[in-house]
């Protein structure tokens, strides 16, 4: 996923005083995966959400408007304003997408429950294609099936228009016309109840094993993790990953929530963290909120941050096992400063990045930030700070200049001017620290 973000030309990163990484996305950047979360396009109005979502998050899913019924509610006829409007602000902010979902039981739009199946056949694959290209180079990942299969023993399909018009090949089908429409995003399936081995996760697993052995185009597996005290963490959680993981796919945590609060919550959210960090193909996690405040399970507190917008225990337990601190603010804010980054220009042979340093909890007087571009890019030129340089040229040390000095939570930036060389991808940053 570094490699996505890279390929975006943007990546958000920041760091404590003490080094380590202090916010969900940094830390988990630091392990080579994203921390997403999914997003309503109407609280992007609210400002401590979007607070919230920007610092913490570096990929978003959107929770409700890139379903079937959102999108194409009447035949051939596409509405994208809701899924743009996260979309760009995702992108302007450095956030990847994970789209969700192109072919789902549920949100399904009526007329598609009418038609028959070569008509259906023909929805379906025109359904995929137009929604993948509109969003082309904008989603990394897709959930191209979501929740094909039956609950419980039998390991069966579940039974949908798709499945008892088209039949199994539905699912394949799916997947072909996805990797066509946009060869470079990842493809996965995506599924609730198949967080441990059981014969659902059974079902799904001899489906990705087929495809794989038959060059069915899949790259993913979504694994929802929807937990509550009726459906705990199982206890071979990462052992299932794993398995999956062991046929040749990405293995993504995408739905995240566990209902419950205190001590008992955080340490249920850090088994699911630790799980995903022992698989090394478990590219990302996604949470399904920001704030138990619009969770769709809202009374079960399921989510990292309380209806204010306060960070839980929860938060604290996934930031610690991401290898973060928050430098001991718990629900505070923390002391020092933190960075964020955005590409502000981009021309073929070079790029204008833009750094936000905010001040913690306390008053700071002065600040440094480690930028390191990747040779042979070389920076050629910064503003609104003194740069020194290291030996090998392509990391760059930013103090204060004249805006050292920043009240708590309190914002200055500093730019530079990055000659490409030949070579693309964003810099990288390093901790701040404050004096
Ligand atoms: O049910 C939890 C998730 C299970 N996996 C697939 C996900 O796509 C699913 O998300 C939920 C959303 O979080 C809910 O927000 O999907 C639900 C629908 O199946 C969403 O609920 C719907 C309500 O049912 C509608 O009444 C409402 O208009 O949200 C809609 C938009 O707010």
């Amino acid at each position: 996923m570094a490699a996505l973000l890279a390929g975006a030309g943007v990546t958000a990163l920041s760091g404590t005083a003490e080094g380590a990484a202090s916010t969900l996305a940094s830390a988990a950047a630091g392990k080579g995966r994203y921390f997403g979360a999914a997003v309503a396009a109407q609280h992007l109005g609210e400002a401590p959400y979007v607070a919230t979502l920007d610092t913490e998050f570096n990929s978003v899913t959107p929770e409700n408007e890139m379903k079937w019924d959102a999108l194409e509610s009447t035949r051939g006829s596409f509405t994208f304003g809701a899924a743009d409007r996260i979309v760009d602000h995702a992108r302007s902010r450095g956030m990847q997408v994970r789209g969700h979902t192109l072919v789902w039981h549920s949100q399904l739009p009526g007329w598609v429950g009418g038609l028959g199946a070569s008509d259906l056949r023909s929805a379906m694959n025109h359904h995929i294609t137009q929604v993948m290209q509109h969003y082309k180079g904008k989603a990394a990942a897709w959930d191209v099936v979501n929740e094909a299969f039956q609950d419980g023993g039998s390991g069966a399909r579940r039974s949908s228009p798709f499945q008892d018009k088209l039949g199994n090949g539905f699912i394949e089908e799916a997947f072909r016309t996805a990797r066509a429409a946009d060869p470079a995003a990842k493809l996965c399936y995506n599924d609730y109840n198949t967080d441990g081995v059981n014969a659902k996760s059974n079902a799904v697993y001899a489906m990705v094993r087929d495809f794989k052995a038959r060059g069915v185009p899949i790259d993913c597996v979504g694994f929802q993790s929807h937990f509550n005290s009726a459906s705990p963490v199982p206890a071979d959680y990462r052992a299932n990953l794993q398995r999956f993981a062991d046929l040749g796919v990405d293995v993504q945590i995408t739905e995240l929530d566990i209902e419950g609060s205190g001590s008992a919550q955080a340490t249920a959210y850090a088994t699911v963290v630790n799980a995903c960090l022992a698989v090394s193909r478990c590219t990302g996690i996604t949470v399904w909120g920001v704030t138990d405040k619009y969770s769709w399970r809202s009374s079960g507190t399921p989510l990292l941050f309380d209806a204010n917008y306060a960070k839980k225990p929860a938060y604290t337990a996934v930031l610690s096992a991401l290898g973060g601190s928050d430098g001991g603010g718990g629900g505070g804010g923390s002391a020092g400063c933190t960075v964020s980054y955005r590409t502000t220009a981009e021309w073929n042979e070079g790029y204008n990045g833009q750094v936000t340093v905010t001040a913690g909890s306390t008053a700071i007087t002065g600040w440094s930030v480690p930028v390191t571009v990747t040779p042979p890019q070389r920076v050629s030129a910064t503003w609104n700070g003194t740069p020194s340089w290291d030996t090998g040229g392509n990391v760059m040390t930013m103090r204060s200049s004249h805006n050292g000095s920043l009240p708590a939570g309190g914002s200055t930036s500093f730019g530079f001017t990055v000659m490409k060389n030949g070579t693309g991808g964003a810099p990288s940053l390093g901790a701040c620290t404050a004096s």
